[in-house]
């Protein structure tokens, strides 16, 4: 087991992990929720609304500044389609000092938002390595993900058409979605999209296939 900083985000991390491993015998718990649970990672350059769109979900405010090192975890219970879901997010800031503690929060998480900012076009070219980054930790050829191009309220600063967003998450195979943090367009859709995905895996805990292999290990 890897020596984790002691950061509020580490700390999270491990809990979720006892949750995880006393979550059952079933270690598909890393593709399928634990009981109700639902591990969210949000991912992508600095700057884009990562945290602005998890304070917004979770609490809704919208934070005009944010701490751009502030790494934690956030709890939310939702229902989505009746089922009571609670939602364990890790609102990443890249600011890990390990390498491996970056692969532990990808390998437990088990559906990722990809976010980039509309109206940064360099925020968007980094998605393509988050993503193959993470199906390599995960050793899994898909995974439930959603694309996100947020700040859609600054239509007049917008650099990524919305063609182009769409384009990425037809290759990539997942759902794409146009978000404000500020204005509050599709921020709760991104977190029951998710929940849906994860759910449309397999009732039973079993995945439909797209895994290379299964994952016996959490760590
Ligand atoms: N106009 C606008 N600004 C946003 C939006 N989301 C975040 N911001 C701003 O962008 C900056 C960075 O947001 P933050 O959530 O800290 O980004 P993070 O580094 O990805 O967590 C902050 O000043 C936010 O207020 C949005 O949807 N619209
Ligand atoms: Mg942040």
């Amino acid at each position: 087991m890897p020596v984790l900083p002691v950061r509020k985000g580490g700390v999270s991390l491990l809990i979720e992990i006892f949750l995880l491993r006393s979550g059952g015998s079933d270690r598909q718990t890393l593709v399928r929720s634990t009981g109700d649970r639902f591990y969210f990672r949000i991912l992508g350059s600095g700057g884009v609304g990562k945290s602005a769109l998890t304070v917004q979900f979770v609490q809704g405010i919208f934070v005009e500044k944010y701490d751009p090192t502030i790494e934690d975890s956030y709890r939310k219970q939702v229902e989505v389609d009746g089922q009571q879901c609670m939602l364990e997010i890790l609102d990443t800031a890249g600011t890990e000092q390990f390498t491996a503690m970056r692969d532990l929060y990808m390998k437990n998480g088990q559906g990722f938002v990809l976010v980039y900012s509309i109206t940064a076009q360099s925020t968007f070219n980094d998605l393509q390595d988050l993503r193959e980054q993470i199906l390599r930790v995960k050793d899994m050829d898909k995974v439930p993900m959603v694309l996100v191009g947020n700040k859609c309220d600054l239509e007049d600063e917008r650099v990524v058409g919305k063609d182009q967003g769409s384009n990425l998450a037809h290759q990539f195979g997942c759902t794409f979605l146009e978000t404000s943090a500020k204005a509050k367009i599709n921020v709760n859709d991104i977190f029951y999209d998710l929940v849906k995905q994860i759910n449309e895996i397999s009732p039973q805990g079993k995945p439909k296939g797209n895994h290379r292999k299964r994952i016996c290990a959490l760590l």
